[in-house]
């Protein structure tokens, strides 16, 4: 009998590590992850998918780390000998970045490299050859140098997430170039999901469209509405990650849809699915402008749709549509018809229960 091929995941709580974990059993992998202690449960993401590890044929395992703890990867790398790492872990969110540039850092530059540098001495002793992916991002184009944005674009890094973001993809090159391991760089646009954490752009939004269709909340507090994102479908994302991990020679991929759109775009649909006018609740708050922003993202993925045979399955009008509908659904309130939009008038009884009336 053949070996199952085995996975290791940093960052397996988070939006892409679920999809990943989910992507990955499917292909009869099986996949361990590296989870921090949190005094309440982080989980919830991979909870269904999670069974009692004593059972026979479990396939999902858990281990407590940390990407600012270089001994417990190393223990972790010896104990799960991985033939696949997916490094997806980081404190991700860039206006957070600004205000804890130190740990931002630590954990996305300096944890990348700890990770290396245990996939270095552990393939140097045991001879087993490991395939590593980077999760690079767009936010390292940062200011405009040109558009789209390819893998030739330069960088130009406009927050210590994005600096950080820099080192360790350069870092996952340089230890290509040279330990010759089999490092993957994916410089990922943004891509959302009903996932996506609560306090990105888009799933704040959608969150706020659906309470707001309920009668739970009035008013919604946003920063810089011009900004222009290329969104994408998270699930189409992870699976670019795997493709890039079963090509023969190791690369750097550009993955993006070649859309953009800005932020007020995003709203007026988001609050057009369910007939209302964006501009009747939205409030400008100064707490959510950065300090340097990123204007314009766009990618030219021309490279990984040759090369890995990727596309994405998902248009920007069916992402808001397939989050705004998934945040009705967990308040309660289902569309009456899959494609079509939703009048005020179907949110009357949920508004009745809520006791919104
Ligand atoms: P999330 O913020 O949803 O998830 C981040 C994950 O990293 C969580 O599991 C989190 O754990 C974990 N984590 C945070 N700090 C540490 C640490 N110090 N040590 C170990 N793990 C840690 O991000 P996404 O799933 O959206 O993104 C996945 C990766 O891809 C990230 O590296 C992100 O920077 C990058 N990226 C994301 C893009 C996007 O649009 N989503 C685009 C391009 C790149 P916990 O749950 O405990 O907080
Ligand atoms: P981003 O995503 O910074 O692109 O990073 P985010 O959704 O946070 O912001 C997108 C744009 O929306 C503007 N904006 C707001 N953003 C948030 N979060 N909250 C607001 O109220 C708000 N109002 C306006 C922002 O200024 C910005 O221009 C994401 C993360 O997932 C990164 O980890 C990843 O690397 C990149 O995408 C690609």
């Amino acid at each position: 009998m053949t070996q199952r091929k085995r996975a290791l995941i940093t960052g397996i709580t988070g939006q892409d590590g679920s999809y990943l974990s989910e992507f990955l059993l499917e292909q009869g992998y099986e996949v361990h992850g590296i989870i921090r202690r949190t005094s309440t449960f982080n989980t919830d993401r991979i909870d269904h998918m999670y069974e009692d590890p004593h059972k026979e044929g479990v396939r999902l395992f858990l281990h407590y780390g940390d990407l600012t703890d270089g001994t417990t990867l190393r223990r972790i790398l010896e104990e799960v000998q991985p033939v696949e790492i997916y490094n997806l872990g980081a404190q991700s969110h860039v206006r957070v970045s600004f205000d804890s540039p130190e740990y931002t850092v630590d954990s996305v530059g300096v944890g990348t490299l700890r990770l290396l540098e245990a996939i270095r001495d552990y393939q140097q002793r045991t001879g087993i050859q490991v395939r590593f992916y980077q999760a690079g991002s767009s936010e390292m184009y940062g200011l405009v140098q040109a558009v789209p944005q390819s893998e030739s674009t330069p960088f130009y890094p406009r927050s210590p997430y994005a600096c950080a973001k820099v080192y360790a993809h350069w870092q996952t090159i340089n230890y290509r170039e040279s330990y010759n391991m089999f490092a993957c760089n994916g410089i990922l646009f943004n891509h959302e999901s009903p996932r996506r954490g609560e306090t990105f752009v888009t799933r704040k939004i959608t969150m706020a469209v659906a309470r707001i269709a309920a009668g739970k909340q009035k008013k919604l507090y946003m920063g810089n509405l011009d900004s222009k994102r290329d969104w994408g479908y998270a699930k189409d994302y992870v699976r670019a990650m795997w493709l890039m991990l079963q090509k023969d020679a190791p690369d750097d991929y550009v993955i993006a849809t070649g859309e953009t759109h800005t932020v007020r775009e995003f709203l007026e649909r988001a609050f057009g699915y369910v007939n209302l006018n964006w501009e009747d609740y939205v409030e400008f708050d100064q707490r959510y402008l950065r300090p340097a922003e990123v204007d314009l993202l766009i990618g030219d993925s021309t490279k990984a749709r040759q090369q890995l045979g990727w596309e994405p399955s998902v248009t920007f009008e069916g992402l808001v549509q397939l989050m705004v509908q998934a945040d009705l659904q967990a308040l309660g309130i289902t569309s009456p018809n899959a494609t079509g939009t939703l009048k005020p008038s179907d949110f009357a009884t949920v508004r009745q229960e809520l006791g919104a009336l």
